[in-house]
């Protein structure tokens, strides 16, 4: 039995094999229990030889199956282990990485650029009052200039803002003037009730600008757009400056650039005329400076409210600009910075 039993075991492969071994030897209806239940009908004589003997076969066999279950316990681990080792000199798998909008970039590009001539950042909120988004900025009840800009509203005294221009009149509020100048803008979304084309969305992006102190000319507002647009379009492109009307600057000047498309010969996109409009600008009307606290006899400034999603077409030629708001990662990918 004992050679037998060692055979079996040294024969087995797997360890279930191993387990069912040592059920049949070892068990309860065993060839070894079974020994030694049968020891009470042995002689006083026999029985201490007969016990000693059967133990140490049951110890053998029990020793012999333990063994054989470590060896292929072990043996189990080493293949797994060679089957699951990692080749540290194959290339990984690219992890995918978000990225900002484009037009989040060309925000970016226009806020470093002002931080870097010493203007603060203003964020305002996408909901405003009728107040700061009209009264404040000499737009009173029913002036015929408020039909430039179809409002989305809220209620008849909140609204979605049309223009970032409301955080002029916040900020002139709150400004210590006697600090020194404000020199602010103001990046974010505004909302429109204008039909969608090419070049016009319901929703777009402004980022104002605003410089209030004493001494401030037009030759300053000038010279700060030219510098926008030198760092935007380098000087490939042209930038004229033409006079326009808003309510809350006088005098006003609307700029465009030449149009990406035709480069000034006239096409679909710039509608025959071969320039973009991309910007309102003027110097701060003396109403809205007064409506804010500011005395216009002392201080004088220049604003101007520019279209990044207009930025964004003349620089990619993207002749769309309905493309931005529909989230085809095709599309905005192309615009991966990391190249
Ligand atoms: C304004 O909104 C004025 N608040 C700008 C301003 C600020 C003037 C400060 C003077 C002083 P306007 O409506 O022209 O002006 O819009 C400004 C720019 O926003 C435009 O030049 C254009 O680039 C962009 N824009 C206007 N409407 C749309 C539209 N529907 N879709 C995309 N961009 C638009």
């Amino acid at each position: 039995l004992r050679q037998q039993g060692l055979n079996e075991i040294a024969n087995s492969d797997d360890l279930k094999n191993v387990n069912d071994i040592r059920v049949k030897l070892l068990g309860k209806k065993g060839p070894i229990t079974n020994v030694l239940r049968g020891m009470r009908d042995l002689s006083a004589e026999e029985r201490p030889k007969v016990g000693k003997f059967a133990n140490e076969v049951r110890d053998e066999l029990q020793q012999a199956l333990e063994d054989k279950k470590s060896s292929l316990e072990q043996a189990l681990m080493n293949a797994k282990l060679q089957s699951e080792s990692i080749d540290v000199t194959l290339p990984g798998t690219p992890v995918a990485q978000g990225q900002p909008h484009v037009i989040q970039q060309i925000i970016d590009q226009l806020v470093d650029l002002f931080i870097g001539m010493g203007y603060e950042v203003a964020v305002g909120d996408e909901v405003e009052q009728e107040e700061y988004n009209f009264e404040k900025l000499n737009l009173p009840k029913d002036h015929p200039a408020r039909d430039m800009q179809d409002t989305f509203y809220i209620t008849p005294s909140v609204l979605m803002r049309t223009q970032t221009s409301p955080m002029q009149a916040r900020m002139m509020e709150t400004h210590d003037f006697s600090k020194g100048p404000l020199k602010m803008i103001s990046p974010g979304k505004v909302y429109r009730r204008d039909t969608d084309d090419a070049t016009h969305s319901h929703q777009f992006h402004q980022v104002e600008g605003l410089v209030v102190g004493e001494h401030v000319t037009m030759a300053d507002l000038k010279g700060t757009l030219e510098v926008v647009a030198q760092n935007l379009f380098g000087d490939q492109l042209k930038v004229r400056l033409r006079p326009s009307y808003f309510p809350f600057t006088e005098p006003s000047v609307e700029a465009d650039v030449t149009c990406f498309n035709c480069l000034g010969k006239g096409c679909a996109i710039c509608k025959g005329n071969g320039w973009i409009e991309v910007l309102g600008a003027g110097m701060v009307h003396p109403n809205v400076l007064k409506m804010s606290g500011v005395d216009p006899d002392v201080y004088g400034g220049f604003a101007f409210g520019l279209g990044p999603d207009r930025f964004a077409m003349i620089k990619y030629g993207v002749e769309d600009i309905r493309d931005f708001y529909q989230n085809d990662m095709r599309f905005l990918t192309q615009f991966d910075q990391k190249g």
